[in-house]
């Protein structure tokens, strides 16, 4: 397959036209993803997340470019990238406007979160796939959000950062309830605010408290985004947290959790498309009907839809 060929040798107009077919989920999508897959599980994926505003996509073009002076090739897939309440500039729009944009060795695409069978984790799980055919060394997904919402794109990732700011009061406690599980990075970006210190220690806390569950304790970092400070920290991290990883087998149990959450989301994608085909969406209305007028109840419905 030309596309598929083109591809494999790192053309980015191809990957932005499969990564359309696949956001659009065309038949012809599925057929390249399947040629693609024996060429996949080369990158190491890692996710970056955080409330709205706290400067991740700042963060993504700082390591970007440090990764580019190592010679790593670099994939972006941002979701839902804007906040119409920060502000936030669209970080493909940061990217265009920079010399990344004519770099071959970074492919940037932002994704929405609507309108995918199987959630965004598996629109951004067949876009990795992409850019990691492509040959990518990293894949970084950036997504806004901290907690078990966001769960799902957790199994998705080698590495997970959490970006933090201070002065933000609250969040931090709502954060702890849900983050425990995320982040094997932390870091707290715009540094050159007041509140630092107070944000950097319960951070730590957490860490600490992780420590205790797992080898790899999350290192806290302090980071200026927008001046370029600290990154250069986080990118050591982000290369040691790999060595944890392959070190300890971790990796592996890792790849086995990605494979499975991969599966079961295509499975389910595929069931649910299933259902609503052909003349499955007329049954699918007639029961709909059935369900509100009490004859039957959407359980018992549910198992005659996918019956055969
Ligand atoms: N003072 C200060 N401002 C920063 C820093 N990093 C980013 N910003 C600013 O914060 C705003 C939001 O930055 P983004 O990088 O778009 O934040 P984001 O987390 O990607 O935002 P969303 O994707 O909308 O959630 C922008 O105006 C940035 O210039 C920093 O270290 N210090
Ligand atoms: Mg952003």
């Amino acid at each position: 397959m030309e596309l598929v060929d083109r591809l494999l040798k790192g053309d980015k107009r191809a990957a932005a036209r499969l990564i359309s077919s696949v956001e659009n989920e065309d038949e012809r999508a599925a057929e390249v993803l399947r040629e693609l897959y024996k060429y996949t599980g080369n990158t190491h994926i890692i996710g970056i997340t955080g409330p709205p505003g706290v400067g991740k996509s700042s963060l993504v073009d700082r390591l970007t470019r440090a990764f580019r002076k190592k010679g790593k090739k670099v994939g972006i897939v941002a979701i839902d990238p804007t906040s119409r309440f920060t502000g936030g500039a669209i970080l493909g729009d940061r990217i265009r406007m920079t010399e990344l944009a004519t770099d071959e060795g970074v492919f940037m695409r932002s994704m929405g979160t609507r309108g995918h069978h199987g959630g965004i984790a598996k629109a951004t799980t067949e876009a990795t796939m992409v850019l990691d055919a492509m040959g990518m060394d990293l894949v970084i997904v950036e997504t806004v959000g901290a907690g078990q919402s966001q769960s799902e794109i957790w199994e998705c990732v080698h590495t997970s950062i959490l970006v933090e700011m201070p002065g933000m009061g609250d969040e931090i406690q709502a954060l702890k309830a849900g983050i425990l599980e995320i982040g094997d990075i932390f870091v707290v970006n715009k540094g050159d605010l007041a509140g630092v210190d107070q944000l950097v220690k319960e951070l730590e806390n957490v860490a600490e408290y992780k420590a205790m569950e797992q080898k790899w304790k999350p290192p806290v970092h302090v980071t200026i985004a927008t001046e370029d400070k600290g990154t250069d920290e986080v990118v050591s991290s982000i290369e040691d947290h790999l060595g944890y990883l392959k070190e300890s087998g971790e990796y592996q149990k890792r790849e086995e959790e990605r494979t499975r959450g991969e599966f079961t989301r295509i499975v389910q994608a595929l069931l649910l498309k299933k259902a609503f085909a052909g003349e499955k969406s007329e049954k699918f209305d007639q029961l709909l009907k059935e369900i509100i007028e009490k004859k039957t109840d959407p359980f018992t419905a549910a198992e005659k839809l996918l019956e055969e």
